[in-house]
């Protein structure tokens, strides 16, 4: 299989400008994906296409990485709605960090089109670009088009414009002659390739990727309304392994196409196996553990996966303090004294409303400590039965969880 036919395979290609099959499978090029600065961290919506431009550079292309310290300040018009402007030092705080985690993770050459951006002064911008640009070219674009009935501002209006002129500099002066990015990326894309042509007479190329869905058709990488970050601060290992351990068995196939180097030979082979015995999660364990050791490391991976299984088998009692925190990140926690007895532990742990409720936890046997079930009402909690004498992993019913920590 050679290159194109390998993304075609996976499913990487969408929408294409010019001749992409030969450009792909032909001689090393430079092309171009670009970001804005508009959190702190990218998420598993950016990873697809980073993988992307990975997968391009493994075949021989020299990928430049866009960091939009210009855009950031406008925001790309969303289908909806007007985006809140977000403040100059925030996009600044947001580009270092951007800038940092794409080079940790990928060591990309980078740019940042506020460098050739900023000294464009309003008349010749005019002058220089805004001649190139037909209002109604401008007008007929999807994304406007889908802005009108709501309204759009000048300054959205205008951001097509500048990520022209961004492909338009990479042509000229790094000999860039492609664009990749997400399928939501084509009007912008081709803006510029058309730019270009009017500006050069030349001929550059351009292809956007299909947007990755879960079963339901929504945007992949979000996990109860929170964004799956990449910095492992935002999300952790074990939250990063547990989302995709998770994903539906329709899904799976296409996810590790997407987001693992595993070749079609080792794919169709986990998906075989996995088909046999669905249950056993085969699929989903291989396509957690590609993932996380490409972005946190194979030490991160190789604990998450023993605390994963700690957990599944009930063995949170080895686990050291540091895993559970971790585990539980964002599980109610509360102070407790030492030596106190179960009732009063669960009214002021929040864990029971009322006295009476508590009784009635314990004695239908719903409340375990450190995976020991709780029987009397009389039970003192000492810290003999804690973590490192310290913490306590209470469960009541099947899933809910709650962190005491005796002080
Ligand atoms: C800015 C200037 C350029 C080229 C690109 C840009 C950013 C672009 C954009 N991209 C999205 C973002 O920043 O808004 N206008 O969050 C997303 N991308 C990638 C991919 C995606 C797109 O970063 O489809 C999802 O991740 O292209 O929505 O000169």
């Amino acid at each position: 299989m050679n290159l194109y036919e390998d993304l075609k395979w996976r499913g990487l290609i969408k929408d294409e400008a010019g001749d992409i099959e030969k450009v792909i499978n032909g001689d090393s090029i430079t092309f171009y994906w670009g970001t804005d600065p508009s959190a702190d961290s990218l998420h598993v919506g950016h990873l697809s296409s980073l993988l992307t431009a990975k997968r391009l550079q493994m075949g021989g292309h020299h990928p430049i990485l866009l960091v939009g310290g210009a855009t950031g300040m406008i925001g790309d018009p969303r289908p909806t709605t007007e985006r809140a402007m977000i403040s100059k030092e925030d996009v600044l705080k947001n580009y270092d960090a951007l800038h940092k985690q794409i080079s940790d993770l990928f060591g990309y050459e980078m740019v940042n089109n506020y460098d050739w951006s900023k000294n464009i002064n309003f008349i010749d911008f005019l002058r220089d670009y805004g001649k190139y640009f037909n209002i109604n070219y401008m007008l007929d674009k999807d994304i406007i088009r889908r802005r009108l009935d709501s309204g759009i501002t000048y300054t959205e209006f205008s951001y097509m414009i500048m990520q022209a002129l961004d492909f338009l500099w990479l042509y000229e002066n790094k000999g860039c002659i492609m664009q990749a990015a997400g399928s939501d990326q084509w009007g912008n894309i081709t803006a510029g390739i058309d730019l270009i042509r009017k500006k050069t007479g030349k001929e550059v190329y351009g292809f956007t990727m299909p947007l990755v869905l879960d079963k339901n058709g929504n945007k992949i990488g979000k996990s109860e309304g929170n964004a799956v970050w990449l910095d492992r601060n935002k999300t952790s290992s074990y939250e990063l392994y547990q989302y995709f351990l998770n994903s539906d068995d329709e899904m799976v196939e296409q996810y590790l196409k997407v987001y693992t180097f595993l070749s079609r030979e080792e794919i169709e082979k986990i998906m075989k196996t996995h088909n046999e015995k669905p249950e056993l999660r085969m699929a989903q364990k291989t396509l957690a553990k590609e993932i996380v050791t490409f972005l946190h490391g194979e030490e991160a991976c190789d604990r998450v996966i023993m605390i994963s299984e700690a957990l599944f088998s009930g063995k949170v009692k080895s686990l050291t303090k540091k895993e559970i925190n971790e585990v539980f990140k964002g599980v109610p926690t509360f102070e407790t004294s030492d030596n106190i007895n179960i009732i009063d532990m669960l009214v002021n742990g929040k864990i029971a409303s009322s006295k009476r409720e508590a009784r009635e936890f314990v004695n239908a046997g719903s409340i375990t400590i450190n995976e020991e079930k709780i029987t009397g009402e009389e039970f003192m909690v000492t810290r003999d039965i804690a973590i490192e004498e310290d913490v306590l992993v209470i469960k009541r019913g099947k899933k809910k969880y709650f962190i005491g920590r005796i002080n």
